[in-house]
């Protein structure tokens, strides 16, 4: 008896192991490793995608293998007559929406820890936003899939444990430098970047998320270092295109840079949105953008203010990420802010 058990053990464990080395879990693969999980889900892409590739395979594993290696895919479909489509965007990029499609299969690259993230923590039908979301029980910081009233999904970011208690939609989250911010007119107009890493939701999102009611701004900015600055705005409305996406915070604020007058609404409010392709800014004779590595922003002038600044730049100056250039009221020099979140509610 003992010997059957131990036998059948055995045979367990060779299965097993044979089973986790063909499939790596989010238990036991290590930082950076590509995960495919599968999900009964077609992308249907809002925007558009800038790779796509499409080839006929055997079987779903050559289709998933072949996105691996591209390091630029993000997900890979494999249709009824076995075409594989591989495309640089999965159901949490910023600028997408989708619709479930039983007949097609469909693998997205999740990357292991630290970034691993659990696709969806819940599909939520009738809600607008995080704090939608919020409202009807969900607790749990992570991506959810709002249902829209044309039948598709759209992801979205929430913070539902942060400051002032939950409920916190992220418009922008910038937290390792891995994605860029010099990106034309229409890719900032419809978002960029993967909600489980970092992203930008878009300048028409951003809109339209702030055109029901008065929308609290909560900017988080993380030091080199670790400290951790604050900004509170009452209120925060993004212009529609034809308005160039202006930005038009309140005048009420509290947090970390206060005391200075709060230089975002000193320097840009009511301002319009700027990119390389173009120029919206107060500057005469220059495109800001062109002066800062052809980053994206709602300039005034070309300096001071620049949340959306090249991360490698390190000194707290242009063209790097800054608030005001020069002496600020915190601890007697410039700051070098590493980390910026937009969170609204
Ligand atoms: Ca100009």
């Amino acid at each position: 008896m003992r010997t059957k058990m131990s036998f059948k053990a055995a045979i367990f464990m060779v299965l097993f192991l044979r089973t986790s080395k063909a499939a790596i879990s989010y238990d036991d693969c290590k930082a950076g490793d590509a995960i495919f999980k599968k999900s009964k889900t077609e992308l249907i892409i809002h925007g558009s995608v800038e790779w796509e590739e499409s080839f006929q395979v055997t079987n779903d594993m050559q289709c998933s293998m072949a996105c691996r290696k591209h390091t630029n895919c993000q997900s890979a479909i494999v249709n009824e007559s076995n075409t594989c489509t591989l495309r640089d965007v999965n159901r949490r990029s910023a600028q997408v929406t989708f619709k479930p499609n039983p007949s097609l299969r469909y693998f997205e690259r999740h990357t292991c820890p630290p970034s691993v993230e659990q696709a969806f923590i819940a599909f939520v039908s009738d809600v607008e936003n995080c704090k939608d979301i919020y409202a009807k029980g969900h607790l749990q910081n992570g991506i959810y899939a709002i249902k829209l009233s044309s039948g598709v999904y759209q992801p979205i970011r929430c913070n539902m444990v942060n400051q002032d208690e939950g409920g916190w939609t992220i418009v922008l989250r910038r937290i390792s430098g891995i994605v860029p911010f010099d990106k034309n007119w229409e890719t900032f107009k419809s978002g960029f970047g993967s909600l489980d890493t970092e992203f930008y939701i878009g300048n028409e999102r951003f809109h339209q998320l702030t055109q029901n009611g008065t929308q609290k701004f909560f900017i988080k900015m993380v030091l080199r270092g670790g400290n951790v600055r604050n900004m509170i705005f009452d209120e925060v409305r993004i212009g529609s295109e034809a308005e160039k996406y202006s930005l038009n915070i309140g005048d009420a604020m509290t947090g970390s840079y206060v005391t200075s007058g709060g230089k975002l609404k000193n320097q840009n409010d009511g301002k319009k949105f700027t990119t390389y392709d173009q120029d919206n800014d107060n500057a005469d004779n220059v495109n800001c953008s062109h002066n800062n590595e052809n980053l994206g922003w709602w300039y005034q002038q070309c300096g001071a203010v620049n949340l959306h600044g090249v991360w490698s730049y390190t000194n707290g100056g242009s063209p790097g990420i800054r608030w005001g250039g020069g002496v600020d009221e915190v601890n007697g020099q410039r700051e070098n802010i590493e980390k910026v979140y937009y969170y609204i509610k």
